[in-house]
């Protein structure tokens, strides 16, 4: 792993700031609809609970008020019926664009057709709606477990009893599923003792829960790959409850500042995280609905890059949030992926 202290330092920078400040009544320099303003856009999770969803929100919303666009939020639920009740409710507002996070295919895909019939734009988060119309937007899941799991054979190396925490359905985990599949297959020592997981409101606590039954069940468990920030922190509490998390090690995805408290605590378990800022994902997604209702070309395929963090990286750097790590990582600062001229972008 790159220690944070090696990353380079970008000069400035904290949060989310947008230096070009979109003009009341469109943004100067922009194509139509952006030049008068006003565009409306619907963002349309399918949850909001937990720190990485409210981060992506605020960093859509900080993008989209850049742009002068009217952002519809639809907060989810976890509830497909209503998800898909909202993207008609978005049909009949008159938006321009909808940008879908997360969800379930089986449940979008006539409604979504419904909105690219009448014209609107739409940008998937997360969700794989296979339409060539529709951009797909993710972090490089393949790429964020496999720096993750190569730090995990880099600590315990390839013989070691693990927990796995999955639910399958969501696109990011399927796609992280895939690789701890590959790391099994390719390290015969790797035995996985047990799994678990649950995604809902209270994934942390329900998490927990389940963690606890299977920890204790198998206590020879000594590696958890939980590759959400909210089933590492669920799996962290049960270790704390059994007075265990001396003999474990946490590896996940995800970073917030509250993250970052947990993982560089005295005696924490969580020792490595690989994430961007989903911010930033969050601002991503609103210029790539953007760029296609101004007419302009957006790639099928979009990657926000994860980095990856340890614990010993964290301490050693003395980063204590989010805004620390931006002022350290460049990658969590501002992405590259689809910018334009006339997009007011430049975060600090
Ligand atoms: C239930 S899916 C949770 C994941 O979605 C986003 O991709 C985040 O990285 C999170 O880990």
């Amino acid at each position: 792993m790159k220690s944070l202290s090696r990353l380079a330092l970008s000069a400035a920078a904290v949060s989310l700031f947008f230096s070009q400040a979109a003009l009341a009544g469109g943004v100067s320099g922009a194509p139509a609809p952006f030049d008068k303003g006003g565009v409306k856009v619907a963002l349309i999770s399918y949850i909001s609970a937990g720190d990485f969803f409210q981060a992506y929100q605020a960093g859509a919303e900080a993008q989209a008020k850049a742009l002068d666009i009217d952002l519809r939020v639809f907060p989810g639920r976890q509830n497909a019926a209503e998800q898909r009740e909202q993207i008609l409710q978005a049909i009949n507002l008159g938006v321009s664009g909808i940008v879908i996070d997360h969800g379930l295919p089986e449940s979008l895909g006539d409604v979504v057709q419904k909105a690219l019939d009448k014209g609107i734009k739409v940008v998937a988060f997360d969700v794989n709606l296979n339409n060539p119309k529709i951009p797909q937007v993710e972090q490089s899941d393949h790429q964020l477990a496999e720096l993750a799991l190569k730090q995990v054979a880099k600590d315990n190396g390839t013989n070691f009893k693990a927990g796995y925490v999955y639910v399958a359905g969501f696109a990011p985990l399927d796609r992280r599923n895939e690789v701890w599949d590959t790391f099994k297959k390719q390290n015969a020592g790797v035995i996985e003792k047990a799994r678990f997981g649950n995604v809902s409101d209270t994934t942390a606590t329900s998490t927990a829960d389940q963690a606890k039954a299977a920890l204790t069940a198998n206590p020879e468990i000594s590696v958890i790959f939980a590759p959400y920030d909210e089933f590492a922190r669920g799996v962290k509490l049960a270790a704390n409850d059994l007075g265990i998390a001396n003999k474990l090690k946490i590896y996940s995805a995800d970073v917030s500042t509250a993250d970052i408290q947990e993982i560089t605590e005295p005696g924490s378990p969580w020792v490595a995280t690989v994430a961007t800022n989903p911010a930033v994902v969050g601002a991503v997604s609103i210029r790539a609905a953007a760029l296609q209702i101004a007419g302009q070309e957006v790639p099928h395929q979009i990657a926000v890059k994860p980095t990856l963090l340890t614990q010993e990286g964290l301490r050693a750097a003395g980063v204590k949030t989010i805004e620390e790590l931006a002022q350290k990582v460049p990658a969590f600062n501002a992405s590259d992926a689809v910018t334009a001229s006339w997009i007011p972008q430049k975060l600090f």
